[in-house]
């Protein structure tokens, strides 16, 4: 289920090529294939950190500690309910992750290209749950949406119950996949809840909770006073799709640049995430948009798809830490004890950090105004996972 690969000492900058033999424990068989999948991971250490400070339907200001993480949290601890009607977030019993243990989470949203890799793992029939078409659809057709930069298509189609499909990327659209500007790095928009958890249980992840997407914003800094984003500060400057360099290349890069450089605020037919990440050689936390430990895009972009919402007490209280083993069931559907199947409301998942349609208010770390996710594929929705 997955093999950290770290640097031998702290560091910063590219990483450069190594060697990396992986020894099986048990003997393959003849008929087995290999592939390896990377995903770059950041490390969160244990410790208390803030929740709340600005944002509609915020947290209570409470720190989240050691008692909170073993003792749970009593809804009347942390909720708000000023102003706000269906925020309300039940009580967490002592297993529900807060956050203050030490966690890994990924660095960026899911790409493109990770999503087909995924997607190419699975048979005919797991594929026709984790697609919008059916997987022998003719070469082309789009397979979870055809606007907002999506550029997953088919490029062979299945045979029915036996064969899967090949999904691959084609951003520009010329039915030539794999391109150099097909958009592999593009994150992948029109994840629904049940898309994103199915990957992370493939993955050996699981969803992170809100209390744990606030740590990765803000880390154990204090609040900056008033509105504050994932880098910490109210610094904000818009990138949109509409304004690239090297469209759906792996330079992808926004035309603007500054401190607080953030996807957020274009609604158009066209408007879609952007490639995942800001950050290049020289750039700051602020310039790359970055959170405290280093993720990338926790403000815009896609929506983070998170455990928690309006009525966590009664749909989430039995999440877990429990990751995912690698397997979905023969259906295609994620099958983790305690974690919800649906999203949508009251389900106990939610929206954080807004995305690259929504307005400002919703990028903010504090911000639970976006609780309520859909039961459905929509174009701002993208995943991220995390594992202890
Ligand atoms: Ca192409
Ligand atoms: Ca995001
Ligand atoms: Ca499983």
């Amino acid at each position: 289920m997955g093999v950290y690969i770290r640097r031998n000492a702290v560091g910063a900058g590219a990483i450069p090529t190594a060697t990396v033999t992986l020894t099986l424990q048990t003997a393959a068989n003849t008929t087995d294939n290999f592939q390896i999948h990377g995903i770059e991971m950041v490390f969160v250490p244990q410790g208390s950190f803030l929740i709340g400070n600005a944002g509609n339907c915020q947290f209570s200001n409470i720190t989240i500690d050691a008692t909170a993480e073993n003792s749970g949290l009593n809804a009347t601890a942390f909720n708000n309910v000023g102003g706000c009607t269906n925020q309300y977030f039940g009580s967490v019993p002592a297993a529900f992750p807060v956050g203050f243990n030490a966690f890994y989470s990924m660095k960026y949203e899911i790409s493109q290209d990770q999503y087909a890799a995924f997607l190419n793992t699975l048979t005919y029939t797991q594929q026709t749950v984790r697609m919008a078409v059916s997987p022998n659809a003719t070469i082309g057709t789009y397979v979870l949406g055809a606007t907002n930069r999506n550029g997953l298509r088919i490029q062979t189609p299945g045979v029915v119950s036996n064969v899967p499909a090949v999904v691959g990327c084609d951003l520009n659209g010329n039915l030539v996949f794999g391109e150099n500007a097909d958009g592999q790095n593009v994150a992948c928009g029109w994840l629904s809840w049940q898309d994103m958890i199915a990957y992370l249980d493939w993955a050996a992840m699981r969803p992170m909770t809100e209390f744990e997407f606030e740590k990765l914003c803000r880390g154990t800094e204090p609040y900056f006073p008033g509105t504050e984003y994932a880098w910490g500060t109210p610094s904000l400057i818009q990138a949109t799709s509409a304004a690239l360099s090297n469209a759906g290349t792996p330079s992808e890069t926004s035309t603007a640049s500054g401190p607080g450089l953030c996807a957020y605020g274009l609604n158009t037919a066209t408007s879609g995430p952007l490639r995942c990440g800001f950050a290049a050689a020289l750039t700051t936390r602020q310039q790359a948009g970055a959170g405290f430990y280093g993720n990338m895009d926790l403000s815009g972009n896609l929506g983070e798809q998170c455990i928690g919402g309006t009525n966590n007490n009664s749909q989430a209280a039995s999440f877990t830490t429990a990751n995912g083993n690698g397997n979905l069931l023969s259906t295609g559907f994620a099958d983790v004890a305690g974690w919800p199947f649906i999203g949508g409301g009251g389900t106990g998942t939610c929206y954080r950090g807004g995305s690259y349609l929504d307005a400002t208010n919703f990028l903010q770390t504090g911000d639970r105004a976006g609780r309520t996710t859909s039961t459905g594929r929509i174009a701002q929705a993208g995943g991220r996972g995390v594992r202890n």
